[in-house]
């Protein structure tokens, strides 16, 4: 602990909190770590100038142990993620359900921490990988800490916990040659879900474009399971929670992402960091589903499989907040390696349900922090600390940094004055619901459970066309990627039962038949002596022919704040063209970004000098959302001759982005690999920034999906 940093205008407990413990070397001694000025950190003690090093050297020995423990283990899964600070804020309270403090009084600003991440490849892993995305939120709440720990998918792969290590397995790279890093697409893990059919919900989700998320700033988040509000007479309702990002749902394609991939492997983490610094700051409304206890078996799933999402067509999202994060960590491994999120970690107004995966998760998230962070007292690393302060008779331990004083370490006492001492309910102690259990023991997993194949083909049919083809080019690799003929096959059998035209197509694709007389794909999730017919899948219901929610063609298309655009210029650009639409779109929160031949400086037609953002060899298509070609002869004439401006455009074009081009522009368009561009509506040639705004805020032109498919860049 040493220097307090200036406190940030959007300052908060949690962030002052913090800074009782950031320090700052500016204009500071080098010292060791007892506080002993340096004077050479650069040479070794030696005897004699080309002599062995001394033992004595305790600078030496200081310097070099620490760097040698540097590392801690990195998360098991969810090893690569990003966070930053914000706050959550109340709009309406909503203490019929709960009386948690958050939600009860619209006048707090509650600090929130949110790391987001993926979850199968490793700390350095790219950031584009095919994946589920974690969504945790830490709640600094004023009766302690609520860590909301859930994905950018509102289900889960698995029913029980105790599968977790088997799917996990599967998924990470094959033990015997560490291969494939950050990628599902081979046999291990088709093997595990080929014979695990709970996993098809997740699974087509994980081959949806959710999977590949533009921004972090633009997927949603889930809590899954279902939960417990208690409200202030003791009632229960069941919940699920659900972050809406204002920015709305949006994703890359696949070919993009390989090649981001490759390009900015730090594209989410960069992306996150720069909008905070810009002060663009990311956005997200805070929405509840509630069931009432006695609606607990109106469904025709089960509220406590996580395998299930209630489709907001039955129960709707009622929005009731908003969170806002706008302060990047000052520290990546001190704050967004350190952190510890625990499920177990609730607050009065909120309990657990039986969910088993939940139940097994509150469990393995304690237990993992021990050996990722090494002791019990890793509650004490500041940004694990509550706001709230933490007393109890917990004691010892390694790296104990607290002096708890007095005589006594034990409850009851009187030698302690009885201290520390019990909250009553009325105080806000902790109570868990008072379920009524009356059931015998059992190994098992409950019938209700039996149903994989309804949602994912409600998910399936719920999609647009081009979110339906990409499914299916997303199944297509992921299995021609497989080497088993009959792991293949029998995900083929499986992708039948969700939807025949989606299993012709990938069948097609991986030149392999459907087979329609496979051993059934029998429920592994079973023991050994149980009646396997029991458990077999059962068939798959309509009880619901779409839900507009689960397509991201009803998403948010209302703002183009933070989108980058490429502004392709060189010396003698039009000032004109380029004033009328950057100003346009830099008034509606877009970045635009000066891609010239050279790095540098270039001139325009007024003959004033433009900064450049990226030279183009540094830069790639795939990184910006649409593409501006402003006139100006000389400009144009040289990006003629630097062949990679057309594939630059060439490419926006083949991803369905928006181009706009002015004057002499339109020769990049005529001398890339498009083959007609007249009709198509993201394209404007001498158009209007209004209209050009307007496609951005599309995302995407799926329409030119086919016709640009056979661009070959
Ligand atoms: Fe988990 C980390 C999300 C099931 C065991 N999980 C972790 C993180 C997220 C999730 C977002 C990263 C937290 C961070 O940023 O530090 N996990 C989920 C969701 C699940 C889920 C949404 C199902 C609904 N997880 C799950 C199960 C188990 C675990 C069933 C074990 C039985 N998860 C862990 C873990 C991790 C973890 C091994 C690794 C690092 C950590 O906990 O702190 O304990």
């Amino acid at each position: 602990m040493s220097d307090k940093e200036n406190l940030q205008p959007d300052s908060n407990s949690k962030t002052d909190q913090l800074s009782s413990y950031t320090k700052d070397s500016e204009g500071k001694n080098l010292t060791t770590n007892q506080g002993l000025k340096v004077n050479d950190t650069n040479n070794s003690l030696k005897a004699g100038e080309r002599g062995s090093t001394l033992l004595e050297d305790f600078l030496l020995r200081e310097k070099i142990t620490s760097f040698d423990h540097e590392r801690i283990p990195e998360r098991i899964v969810h090893a690569r993620g990003s966070a930053a600070h914000g706050h959550f804020e109340l709009y309406k309270s909503i203490e019929k359900y709960t009386k948690a403090g958050l939600f009860t009084d619209t006048s707090k600003k509650t600090p929130v921490f949110v790391r987001f991440s993926t979850v199968a490849g490793s700390k350095g892993s790219p950031d584009l990988a095919r994946d589920v995305r974690g969504f945790a939120v830490k709640f600094y709440t004023e009766e302690g800490t609520w860590d909301l720990v859930g994905n950018n998918m509102p289900i889960f792969f698995i029913q029980d916990a105790m599968k977790f290590p088997d799917l996990i397995h599967s998924v990470k790279p094959e033990p015997n040659n560490e291969i494939p890093q950050a990628a599902s697409a081979h046999d291990t893990f088709y093997d595990f879900v080929s014979h695990a059919p709970e996993t098809l919900h997740n699974h087509i989700w994980a081959m949806s474009d959710r999977a590949i998320p533009r921004s972090y700033r633009m997927m949603e988040g889930f809590g899954i399971h279902t939960f417990r509000f208690i409200n202030k007479e003791g009632k229960s309702h069941f919940v699920k929670f659900h972050w809406k990002p204002v920015l709305g749902v949006h994703s890359v394609t696949w070919e993009e992402a390989v090649k981001i991939n490759g390009v900015d492997a730090d594209f989410h983490r960069r992306d996150l960091w720069e909008a905070i610094e810009a002060g663009q700051y990311p956005e997200w409304e805070f929405g509840i589903q509630v069931v009432p206890e006695e609606d607990e078996h109106k469904y025709d799933f089960d509220l406590l499989d996580p395998t299930k999402l209630i489709p907001e067509d039955m129960v709707p999202v009622e929005i009731v907040g908003k969170m806002t994060l706008n302060r990047n960590p000052s520290n990546f491994f001190a704050e967004t390696e350190q952190v510890a999120f625990l499920p177990g970690h609730i607050i009065p107004g909120l309990d657990f349900t039986n969910d088993p995966l939940l139940q097994g998760r509150l469990f393995s998230y304690r237990d993992t922090q021990l050996s990722r962070l090494g002791s019990p007292n890793f509650h004490q690393i500041p940004i694990n600390r509550p706001v709230t302060p933490a007393h109890n008779n917990q004691r010892d331990g390694h790296m104990q940094t607290e002096i708890p004083k007095g005589q006594t370490a034990y409850f009851p006492n009187t030698l302690g004055g009885g201290c520390p001492h019990l909250a009553k309910m009325a105080e806000g102690g902790f109570t868990s619901y008072e379920e009524r259990i009356d059931a015998k023991k059992v190994r098992t997993r409950s019938e209700s459970f039996s149903d994989h194949f309804s949602q994912p083909a409600l998910f399936y049919r719920s999609l647009e066309e081009w979110e339906k083809k990409h499914v299916a080019n997303a199944y297509s690799f992921e299995l021609g990627k497989c080497n088993q003929k009959h792991i293949k096959e029998r995900m083929l059998w499986l992708i039948n039962q969700i939807d025949e035209d989606l299993a012709n197509t990938v069948s097609e694709n991986l030149g392999l038949s459907i087979p329609d007389d496979i051993e059934q794909p029998i429920n592994q999730s079973i023991g050994a002596d149980a009646d396997v017919e029991k458990f077999q899948p059962s068939a798959k219901k309509v009880y619901l022919e779409k839900d507009k929610s689960l397509s991201q063609a009803h998403t948010k298309f209302d703002s183009i704040a933070t989108r980058q655009i490429a502004v392709l210029a060189a010396n003698g650009f039009s000032m004109d063209d380029f004033k009328t639409f950057t100003d346009a779109l830099e008034d509606e929160g877009a970045v635009c970004k000066i891609i010239a031949p050279h790095g540098g400086t270039i001139k325009c037609d007024q003959d004033m000098d433009h900064e450049v953002d990226a030279a183009i060899s540094t830069t790639e298509s795939v990184l910006f959302d649409a593409i501006f070609v402003p006139g100006g002869k000389d400009s144009v004439d040289k990006l003629l001759k630097t062949g990679k401006y057309s594939k630059f455009i060439s490419e926006a074009f083949k991803h369905c982005k928006a181009i706009a081009v002015c004057n002499e522009g339109e020769e990049l368009l005529k001398n890339s690999y498009i083959k007609s561009y007249d009709d198509d509506k993201a394209v404007f040639v001498n158009g209007k920034p209004k209209n050009f705004i307007d496609a951005i805020a599309q995302h995407r032109n799926w329409d030119r999906m086919e016709a640009a498919s056979d661009i070959p860049v």
